[in-house]
């Protein structure tokens, strides 16, 4: 090689090589910030390969979406870029020091309730925290460094050569990335929409992936949602409101006006074990005797979705449907709810909502003071003397839950979440406490799920006994309800072998897919009673609200306690149930639940179309946060 041409190579060497480090250094900053803070989050989680090229691939993104910038911003969006990359990994450590939970971009939204701890956020800060911002000064001392020794520019000119190499080099890059997303989510069939436990998905995919991920759902979420005219509005309007004007009242409006109201949504309930005996011991003899004293609803259905327990307490305490992707207490927390604790803390109720778990699962310490609670006992404000599988034992949450009570201020609506029954059902604490042993099915899935039934009812039969010793069961409206199926599709054999019957049809099991609705009034006259009609979760909130002498016409449920047969209780998937028929709208199908019987899809015509108006007006009520406008409306028909 001539000298000319090896001056004039290492001369071009020179000038790209200062712009090359350059954003290698950004890449690798990127990288590293994001790798220090998991090893503060999650100190004992080791990273798979896998997972390590994923976030590698997006540091490499990032870095060569800014090194294609016009010269004369390159350096300052890439110094802009980073800091504000340090920002993130700054707020998700406070985010773990004070919820326990990862930060989402959703909670922006939010900022109004985070501004309430923002004198905690410095208390939180530790110095070395600071060293995520160590990469500014590196970023920039290297610029000046290079400029002054060697004379040549950092940042050149983009060359067609330089466009195509830098493409090449980012989609190898987002192929780690996109492989990585498309492996978690077969192994976790849904978890990258409805974000669950925000922790737990970052512990798996990686701090930079999750917060890609987040970024994703939420541009999905906002471009997908489309605009909805002003009649689209009016039209919902006029529906619920013609709705609500039946003139059918509860004949036991009132019965409970000043009452407490007590709702416990029981982890994995399935109807199926009311009643039930094995052997010579009943599975849920508390449960079994509470229903003697109270109105039974035998049929209702669960209408959760991906937000499986979330969805339940969301149905409960909104009337609304779930969200038909993810999970509404993730999606839809900055909305403005009008629920059932709304309506309740207007009236002059103290609210609170108690959950063993950690506050930020589900959301929920965003989306309980959304539904308007004035407080949530999480795990943290309990004493944590025993914990099984997620959290604080249903032991030490029911005798904890009523200390809380009875120290209340009344009238009170308090919302508790068990926790201990949860899948697979066999922690082993549990299982030893609960003393259950049905030899036939000792072992096996379905042995588990009765003994972890059986626990979790012991405990709510001390709770019960410890209401009416503290005279607050007479003086409170008790509803029990199961939060969703709890046997999965996986393991439809054991469920088949303990009812002795075929379950493979869909009707056969969404028949099966009940959970108890247990209302019990306080006072002599009191409804006891097992109603068989259709219900759902959607419909507790309409039928309390009467019994408490308020109104409740926010959402799609009816009042149970009045009679009618007609209301279709719908599945988000597009299918419904009325009286004994399963309806598909999809599919434009109706089957007898009772033996599978085709029916004629025509004969329901009314129905059908009642319940898609149920899903698309619920819907744009999420999607397009609608209740506020509603009410408006409503104030300017009156
Ligand atoms: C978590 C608990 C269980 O806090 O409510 O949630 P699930 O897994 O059943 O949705
Ligand atoms: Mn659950």
């Amino acid at each position: 090689m001539s000298d000319f041409k090896k001056n004039s190579f290492f001369m071009s060497l020179r000038g790209i090589g200062g712009e090359l480090i350059f954003f290698a250094m950004l890449a690798i900053f990127t990288y590293v910030k994001f790798n220090y803070l998991e090893r503060i989050i999650t100190p004992s989680i080791r990273h798979s390969l896998i997972m390590k090229s994923a976030s590698l691939g997006i540091a490499l993104c990032i870095a060569l979406f800014f090194s294609i910038l016009h010269r004369k911003i390159r350096f300052a969006a890439s110094l802009f870029a980073s800091f504000l990359l340090s920002l993130l990994a700054v707020t998700d450590i406070l985010y773990m020091r004070y919820f326990s939970d990862m930060f989402a971009l959703r909670s922006l939204a939010l900022v109004g309730q985070v501004a309430e701890i923002g004198e905690s956020v410095l208390d939180l800060l530790k110095p070395n925290d600071l060293l995520f911002f160590l990469d500014l000064p590196l970023l920039a001392g290297y610029t000046a460094v290079w400029r002054r020794f060697s004379g040549a520019p950092v940042f050149l000119r983009i060359t067609a050569r330089r466009v195509i190499v830098t493409f090449l080099i980012f989609i190898v890059a987002s192929l780690a990335l996109t492989n990585h997303l498309r492996s978690y989510n077969k192994r976790v069939p849904g978890v990258l929409a409805s974000m669950w436990d925000r922790p737990a998905v970052s512990n798996n995919i990686g701090t930079m992936t999750y917060h890609f991920v987040d970024a994703r759902n939420l541009l999905r979420d906002y471009f997908g949602k489309g605009r909805i005219s002003r009649d689209t509005i009016i039209e919902i309007g006029e529906w619920m409101a013609a709705r609500n004007q039946t003139g059918q009242t509860s004949p036991f409006f009132g019965a409970a006006t000043g009452k407490n109201l007590i709702i416990i949504q029981f982890e994995s309930l399935q109807d199926f074990v009311v009643g039930l005996r094995v052997g010579d011991a009943e599975v849920v003899p508390n449960i079994n005797k509470f229903i003697k004293d109270s109105a039974y609803f035998a049929e209702t259905f669960s209408q959760t979705a991906s937000g499986n327990s979330s969805d339940a307490e969301f149905l409960v305490n909104t009337g609304l449907l779930p969200a038909s992707s993810g999970a509404a207490f993730t999606r839809f927390a900055a909305n403005n709810f009008y629920a059932l604790p709304k309506l309740l803390a207007l009236n002059g109720y103290s609210t609170l909502a108690l959950h063993g778990d950690r506050p930020g699962f589900w959301n929920r310490n965003n989306m309980y003071p959304s539904l308007g609670f004035g407080r949530f006992i999480s795990r943290f404000d309990m004493e944590q003397d025993e914990i099984i599988g997620m959290g604080v034992s249903d032991r030490s949450f029911f005798r904890q839950s009523l200390e809380i009570l009875a120290a209340e201020p009344q009238p009170f609506y308090a919302f508790l979440v068990t926790l201990t029954s949860h899948h697979p059902f066999n922690y082993a604490p549990m299982l030893e406490q609960s003393g259950f042993c049905a030899e036939e099915y000792a072992g096996t899935f379905m042995g588990d799920y009765l003994a972890a039934m059986h626990y979790a009812d012991a405990q709510l039969g001390m709770f019960l006994e410890g209401l009416k010793k503290r005279g607050l069961l007479d003086s409170s409206v008790v509803v029990i309800y199961g939060d969703h199926a709890a046997v999965p599709p996986a393991s439809r054999p054991h469920l088949e072998r303990l009812v002795g019957r075929d379950l493979s049809e869909g009707w056969a099991w969404r028949s099966m897919n009940k959970v108890p609705l247990i209302i019990r009034l306080p006072g002599a006259n009191r409804p006891v009673r097992t109603d068989r009609n259709p219900a759902g979760h959607i419909d507790v909130a309409p039928t309390l609200a009467p019994l408490l002498g308020l109104a409740f016409d926010g959402g799609f449920g009816r009042d149970l306690f009045v009679p009618d047969k007609s209301s279709p209780v719908v599945f988000i998937r597009g299918s419904y149930v009325a009286g004994d028929a399963l309806i598909d709208i999809t599919e434009e199908r109706a089957v007898r639940m009772t033996n599978g019987e085709r029916l004629d899809y025509i004969d329901f015509k009314a129905s059908a179309d009642e319940a898609e108006k149920h899903l698309s007006y619920s819907s744009n009520i999420l999607q397009h946060d609608l209740l506020p406008k509603l009410e408006k409306l409503k104030a300017e028909r009156n």
